[in-house]
């Protein structure tokens, strides 16, 4: 595979709702993102994944598309984002689109049109089925609870959504419907972003009837044909949202000779603390080291017929130093560790907005404070299967999404410096001791431990191209692996627990360290007590 300039790359997910309110609605806003853009350079990140900005009622915070060609008013105008593709380009870095088109928002012209009669030339956009003997079509349930099918009185007949009853699937076995995707995706090239990030890319090949919801017989067929037609003329980065992926399946989408997308975002190491067979919200605890063989499967199962995309953290997902390490005593360090660990493994990285700070999550005493829609169903669809208040809360606060989402802490300024009128979200009040002003002033911060990994990436070819390996000798909650490119060998050791771990490596000789996130400098691998959350980064022979 020829080097693409997105294999050298870290991304910056940016959730602009809860970035940076620029006039004062308490609502982040593309204004507000232009203002930080050089806090982003500092950082050192390649690339901004824009969560959805396009006009959208919000129902799903903008992953509910009205226009794909216009600006949510909240978050500005299109002379807005033009400025921020403009201004970030002056700083090297890319805006890589959010591209949510396996539904719309129900109030996009096109399901408008759809849902008038069974004659309008709209309504094979979308997905209709008449219901069997008065209920729905088939099982096929909804990720936000109940069922997938909605019943339309005007027209008598149920309309499909995976997602919420305000975000109708779009029906893709329908050529025009790819038609205008290819046409949207266009006029987004012709702007000059970046790449696209596609939102449950894996559905888009559904065949509902037959309850076939994730990789469709259709689905590569439908990415060639999107490749060919759009972003296949431009040197841009595509990444695939694709929950059910093996490596077997993401070398479908991203070995370079298929021609499709760049990489894929799987999610087998995000399931680990899940119940078997269950939901998200059925917990477990992590066992390290199921979580060291996932993630060692896929850096060595892809081979130069794909690319990882490495993340702990996205606008879905609960903040992993909440999550898997310690968010009162350790945070500093154990967010470090998840940055080390993270960051020196092969593949591009994503970092989610405020991890690069440690924040936490923040834990809610009643589903008032709850704002999203997958966490405020499910509570409902939980409270009437008889599930008690306190066990619908505890999962909620281990795994609900409002936690990525509250707003970025600045400063400790009011509102951390987010807004200076009533936040959509709350702001964690931890905002005063965790916030960027602070961080930036401190030698030995996350945010600095950050900015040095992103600056290894880019100074050793070992980082992007070295192979690896897994240390399987080690105790089971130590994390330990080698990178090795050329003559050079590089160990990452991480301490995935709050005790004191012993490390035995024979045949391995420090030669120097080359970060790490204790005071403790290592000169020897052997018989030695790694400190709780301890990781470094060391030379060896
Ligand atoms: O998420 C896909 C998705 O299925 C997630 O909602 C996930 O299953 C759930 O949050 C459990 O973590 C994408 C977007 O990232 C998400 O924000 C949207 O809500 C969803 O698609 C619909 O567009
Ligand atoms: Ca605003």
């Amino acid at each position: 595979m020829e080097e693409k300039w997105w294999q050298t790359a870290v991304v910056y997910q940016i959730y602009p709702r809860s970035f940076q309110d620029s006039n004062g609605d308490g609502i982040g806003d593309i204004q507000g993102i232009i203002s930080r853009l050089d806090y982003l350079s500092e950082l050192g990140i390649t690339a901004i994944w824009l969560s959805p900005v396009y006009k959208s009622p919000n129902d799903d915070n903008g992953y509910d598309i009205s226009d794909y060609e216009d600006i949510m008013q909240e978050f500005g105008t299109m002379a807005d984002m033009e400025q921020l593709i403009a201004e970030a380009e002056k700083r090297q870095i890319k805006i890589i689109m959010d591209l949510v088109v396996n539904h719309t928002s129900d109030e996009h012209p096109w399901f408008i049109e759809s849902r008038k009669s069974k004659e309008n030339e709209y309504r094979d956009y979308y997905v209709w089925r008449d219901g069997i003997n008065g209920t729905e079509p088939n099982e096929l349930r909804s990720t936000f609870s109940g069922s997938a099918w909605t019943l339309d009185e005007e027209t008598d007949q149920y309309y499909l959504h995976l997602f919420s009853k305000k975000q109708p699937d779009l029906n893709w076995e329908n050529e025009k419907v790819r038609q205008e995707v290819w046409n949207l995706m266009n006029f987004w090239l012709e702007k000059g972003v970046g790449g696209f990030r596609m939102d449950v890319i894996d559905l888009v090949g559904k065949l509902p009837d037959q309850l076939v919801t994730g990789n469709g017989p259709k689905l590569h067929d439908y990415l060639q044909e999107m490749n060919q037609k759009t972003f296949g003329a431009y040197d841009v980065m595509t990444v695939g949202e694709t929950w059910g992926a093996t490596p077997e399946i993401a070398k479908l989408y991203s070995d370079p000779k298929r021609k499709e997308l760049s990489m894929v975002f799987q999610f087998e190491h995000v399931g680990l603390d899940q119940q078997e067979g269950k939901e998200k919200w059925d917990l477990k605890s992590l066992d390290v080291q199921e979580l060291k063989k996932v993630l060692s499967k896929w850096q060595t199962s892809l081979g130069d017929q794909g690319w990882n995309s490495l993340f702990w953290n996205n606008h879905d997902l609960p903040r992993i130093v909440s999550r898997w390490g310690d968010d009162q005593k350790y945070r500093e360090r154990s967010a470090k560790m998840f940055a080390i660990l993270l960051h020196m493994m092969k593949g591009t990285p994503y970092i989610y907005q405020g991890e690069e700070l440690g924040m936490t999550n923040y834990p809610i005493s009643s589903i008032e404070e709850a704002e999203d829609i997958e966490t405020i169903n499910m509570y409902n669809e939980r409270r009437s299967e008889g599930y008690t208040e306190a066990e619908i809360l505890r999962s909620i606060n281990a795994k609900g999404r409002d936690n990525a989402r509250t707003p970025m802490q600045w400063n400790s300024t009011k509102n951390a410096g987010f807004t200076k009128g009533l936040p959509w979200l709350h702001v964690n009040p931890n905002y005063h001791e965790i916030n960027a002003e602070k961080e930036l002033g401190e030698p030995n911060s996350v945010f600095k431990t950050y900015q040095q990994l992103i600056r290894l990436r880019k100074e050793h070819p070992l980082v992007v191209w070295g192979d690896y390996q897994l240390i399987e000798t080690t105790e089971a909650e130590v994390f330990a692996y080698l990178r090795s490119y050329e003559n050079e060998t590089w160990l990452i050791v991480g301490n995935f627990s709050g005790t004191q771990q012993p490390l035995c490596l024979e045949k391995l000789e420090i030669q120097h360290t080359i970060i790490k996130n204790t005071e403790t400098v290592r000169t020897e691998l052997k018989g030695i007590l790694l400190e709780p959350y301890e990781a470094f980064v060391a030379k060896v022979k």
